[in-house]
């Protein structure tokens, strides 16, 4: 059977439409999203989603992470299945498509295959793996890391949040452990479908990002451990400022990246200031460095550097100071069999495009250990994401969907 000529398209209305109606649950309080993971509104949009693919013929299983699969079944049950997902959960001031139009994108493509009637040998899987954001329990791509093997469940389920709530517990809370073992899946291949989140595509003026590799990450927590006083009467000279402490070492964190141009990236988000008064001088602040690149020496060059600064200036302040990796994969290369799909397809449906390194981490990273796997990207507005005003078009939603139905299909094999 000839695959599809380019003139098979999604339905993008349809997909357009679901987006927002996913949207809906856990909106933010400026027109994005607060769907945190393992959150009531995170098992509402989990009801949603299945209620979705159960309307479009496919079962779901779940594992014992929460990793949600729906299965439309192929002609041949014993062919390894073709997986495509992402993720539902969002940042607290999250956007309404980082990983919502990956997952609501394989849908669609369910969808336009069914609406054509058309069969393929091999079964197809749309995934929403759990916790992919690690804002509420850190590390991010938590549960598609204990499919592949990095985590175990046992470390997974006895993450905290900073209410000190445990992710096995929260899980449980709203109903989405699973029966299936974490990890038993084979796959053939996975697709991510993903916003760029930075502003290469649309500064390029391309439609689509052949995502041909990954950065990689450290997460750092850095504890360090003054002495609580007071900010009006205690003499400088006296002072064992943890603030202090976390700002100088934050400055050196971008000092850093910034020498390490180009390709390297360092911040800090999450900072926790205790007892975080305001005449308090904070005896204690606990927070995370988020250091990236794509080149593997300059990744751990700048970790090696930073817990170096880090224990430099907590000397000079007479601070105590500690340091836990939380979260890290090197760099990732994508299956390149894929990557080669995936360009093919995006010509043949005629839509512009370039090669590109995700800057943000995906399960895709993850799952790439495990199977052969590759993303699809499309452009977002200004590059911006992890903000309530993240924003993309409708057409860039459709162009990103069509090259995911279309590299999918090939992989899966139209039968007739
Ligand atoms: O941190 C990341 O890159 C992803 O958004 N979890
Ligand atoms: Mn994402
Ligand atoms: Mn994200």
């Amino acid at each position: 059977m000839p695959a599809p000529g380019e003139n098979l398209r999604i339905n993008s209305a349809r997909l357009w439409d679901s987006l927002n109606e996913m949207a809906l649950i856990g909106p933010g309080v400026a027109g994005g999203c607060n769907r945190q993971t393992l959150t009531d509104a995170d098992g509402e949009g989990r009801h949603l989603f299945k209620r979705w693919c159960e309307a479009a013929g496919m079962t779901m299983g779940v594992d014992t992470m929460g990793n949600m699969f729906a299965t439309r079944p192929g002609t041949d049950p014993d062919a390894l299945p073709v997986y495509m997902g992402s993720h539902l959960d969002t940042q607290p001031t999250g956007g309404r498509y980082d990983g919502v139009l990956g997952v609501l994108g394989a849908l669609e493509v369910v969808r336009t295959i069914n609406d054509m009637g058309l069969k393929t040998k091999h079964p197809i899987v749309v995934t929403n793996w759990t916790n992919e954001e690690g804002a509420r329990f850190a590390p991010a791509m938590l549960a598609s890391g204990v499919f592949a093997g990095i985590h175990t469940q046992d470390y997974a389920y006895n993450r905290t949040d900073p209410e000190g709530k445990r992710f096995g517990e929260e899980l449980a809370r709203i109903g989405w452990v699973g029966d299936e073992v974490v990890g038993a899946r084979k796959m053939k291949a996975m697709f991510e479908l993903h916003i760029e989140q930075g502003p290469i595509l649309e500064a390029e003026g391309k439609s689509i990002g052949v995502v041909t590799h990954g950065q990689g990450l450290w997460w750092l927590e850095i504890t360090l451990t003054g002495k609580d006083a007071h900010t009006g009467s205690t003499p400088m000279a006296m002072r064992v400022n943890a603030g202090l402490g976390m700002a100088r070492i934050t400055e050196r964190v971008h000092q850093i990246a910034m020498s390490h141009q180009p390709n390297a990236v360092g911040a800090v988000g999450q900072v926790f200031v205790h007892p975080n008064s305001r005449n308090v001088i904070p005896g204690k602040v606990v927070f995370t460095v988020d250091i990236r690149s794509p080149e593997q020496a300059k990744l751990d060059a700048m970790r090696a550097e930073v817990e170096r600064a880090a224990h430099a200036v907590a000397a000079e302040l007479g601070l105590g100071c500690s340091i836990e990796p939380v979260g890290h994969f090197d760099p990732v290369t994508f299956d390149p069999e894929l990557v080669g799909i995936v360009r093919a397809s995006a010509e043949k449906l005629g839509y512009s495009h370039m090669d590109i390194v995700s800057g943000a981490g995906h399960d895709a990273c993850w799952i790439n250990r495990v199977a052969p796997t590759t993303m699809v990207m499309c452009p977002c507005v200004d590059g911006l994401s992890h903000n309530e005003a993240e924003e993309i078009s409708p057409e860039w939603a459709a162009a990103g969907t069509d090259v995911l139905l279309h590299a999918v299909l090939q992989v899966a094999e139209v039968v007739e």
